[in-house]
């Protein structure tokens, strides 16, 4: 600092405009992302404290119109959620560089809106599930005090830059060594808040746990089940590689000890049963194929899994059905909620409280501890992932997505998908199967037919059956000529209806129509 020009900083209003505009709303940018790196630490380190990030995400989540999600989730699939904190990240940003020119301004004018705008990410904070209020606000205070004192310093250092001798001064010096310091506060915090959040933890809890054996284990897979033709969808869709739908911004980490699972609304004897209650229950596995509501014709928000729980009848027999039971609404510990017709859960034996997928305790993103998985229904209306409460209801109660403009009802339409040719369908001629899958749970697949170009529906060869509940492949063997092909394929299902033709969007039911492909093939 030069000694002839003590330099009072922004507590003087004319020192502060002298930082010049693009360092005022760097200035800005940069307290903005400590203040938050400071409350994500925070978030990570104490489950009591909500990541105000994510929940800011949450409420816009919550907020925005149904079709507007149904949109998100249409144009972006599997990746809304990176696409949603990311927009957050840019609004923070923006607010940042604002707040940053305002203080430049008048300091007071741009700390008090940074403490608004903290205020807001607070106030959205407060809504998440077991966060404690005090201790929420006390990060939001923590993080508005050190983003403010970032913005003081970092405009008093610009200010200070432009030096009398010419010289590279003091202020700049400290202008960068503070901008790098608040970068370092906001990677750490991003960072460490990620570690922290529990992806360990969770690894750690689910390697400890052993599936018990099931009393009714699936069948095993016939030769012939998996076709293995290169390109073609596995059976079984490997956990990892599994398509996750949710509205869960931060996948819940629920420690399976002090999970609990309550059984309640109109039954005689509501109960609630911990992990270790239902782990020692008898319990099955099935193969059974998911698929999300939104999946389009053609489209991969569909997998098939072998799953192991415990039958939704039996822990329904132990409560006691009431007169005028006739929906089963899953809740989860996010607030989510799917319900469907009580008689299903009864009806379909397979319907369970699944525990594991594909031989392991459930992966996080598919609802670790326990989640809802009941064939024959898509997952909006069934499959309610991080399972905290069975409430049986009469059928004025809705799900999440019913006031979202979907279906009360959502049984799984039969579909069919062609996987091979492959991605960009472009191939070269000679002997190239199509081939593919095709589903409709609890009825089954028993036949597909493939047309190439104008040619007749021809029967494709069916993989051997592995059970009503999951989808089979086929394929069809063919002389593939130069030229531009179109090929459909479309299924008939175990009641004999041939999937219809008519083409519907996804809402408000789930897409119909038979996928029609081009392929372009190459001499
Ligand atoms: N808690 C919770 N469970 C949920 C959802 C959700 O948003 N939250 N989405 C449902 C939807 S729409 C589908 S299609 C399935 C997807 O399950 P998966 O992610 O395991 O494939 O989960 C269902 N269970
Ligand atoms: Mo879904």
């Amino acid at each position: 600092m030069d000694d002839a020009q003590p330099v009072e900083g922004p507590r003087n209003d004319d020192a502060a405009r002298r930082a010049p505009a693009g360092r005022a709303a760097l200035s800005g940018l940069l307290a903005a992302a400590a203040g938050i790196g400071v409350v994500e630490l925070a978030a990570g380190a104490i489950d009591a404290v909500p990541s105000l990030v994510i929940s800011v995400g949450d409420a816009v989540i919550d907020s925005v119109p149904g079709w507007l999600e149904r949109a998100a989730i249409a144009a972006l699939g599997t990746n809304d959620k990176p696409v949603l904190l990311a927009s957050i990240g840019l609004v923070a940003a923006l607010l940042g560089a604002g707040t940053g020119l305002l203080a430049r301004r008048r300091f007071v004018l741009g700390a008090v809106a940074f403490v608004l705008i903290t205020a807001l990410g607070v106030a959205a904070g407060l809504a998440a599930p077991d966060a404690s209020a005090v201790l929420t606000v006390l990060a939001g205070v923590l993080g508005a005090a050190v983003g403010v004192a970032i913005l003081y310093h970092l405009l008093a250092a610009a200010a200070d830059e432009p030096a009398s001798d010419g010289s590279r001064t003091a202020g700049r010096r400290n202008f960068l060594l503070l901008a790098g310091g608040a970068a370092a506060v906001a990677v750490v915090g991003g960072v460490g808040s990620r570690l922290l959040m529990g992806r360990e933890r969770l690894t750690e809890l689910r390697a400890a746990i052993r599936l018990p054996v099931p009393v009714r284990p699936a069948g095993p897979v016939p030769a012939g089940a998996d076709l293995e033709i290169p390109g073609l969808t596995p059976l079984f869709v490997p956990n990892e590689e599994f398509y996750r739908i949710d509205t869960a911004l931060r996948v819940p980490t629920i420690d399976p000890d002090e999970w609990q699972l309550e059984i309640r609304g109109m039954v005689d004897n509501p109960f609630t049963i911990t992990y270790a209650e239902l782990m020692a229950m008898p319990q099955i596995e099935a193969d059974i194929t998911l698929s999300c509501v939104s999946n389009e014709v053609g489209g991969d928000l569909v997998g098939n899994a072998r799953w192991q729980g415990v039958p939704l009848f039996r822990l329904l027999e132990r409560a006691g059905l009431q007169e005028g039971a006739t929906q089963l609404v899953g809740r989860s510990v996010d607030g989510f909620t799917a319900g469907f017709p009580t008689v299903t859960a009864l009806d379909v034996t397979e319907a369970m409280v699944a525990v594991g997928m594909n031989g392991e305790p459930l992966p996080a993103e598919h609802g670790f501890p326990a989640r809802l998985v009941v064939p024959g229904l898509y997952g909006y209306v069934s499959a309610t992932k991080w399972l905290s409460a069975i409430e049986l209801t009469d059928w004025d109660v809705d799900g999440y997505w019913i006031p979202r403009g979907w279906a009360k009802e959502g049984p799984i339409k039969t579909s069919t998908r062609i996987d091979v040719p492959g991605p960009g369908r472009t191939i070269t001629a000679g002997e190239r199967p199509i081939a593919g899958v095709a589903w409709a749970p609890t009825r089954g697949i028993e036949g597909v037919e493939v047309r190439i170009d104008d040619g007749p529906w021809q029967q494709a060869e069916l993989a051997e059956r592995l059970d009503v509940d999951c989808w089979r492949q086929w394929y069809l063997p063919w002389d593939a000529t130069p030229g531009v092909h179109v090929i459909a394929a479309r299924a008939t299902d175990g009641l004999g209806e041939v999937q219809t033709d008519e083409r519907t969007p996804v809402a408000p039911d789930g897409a119909s129509g038979y996928p029609v492909i081009e392929v372009v093939v190459e001499a």
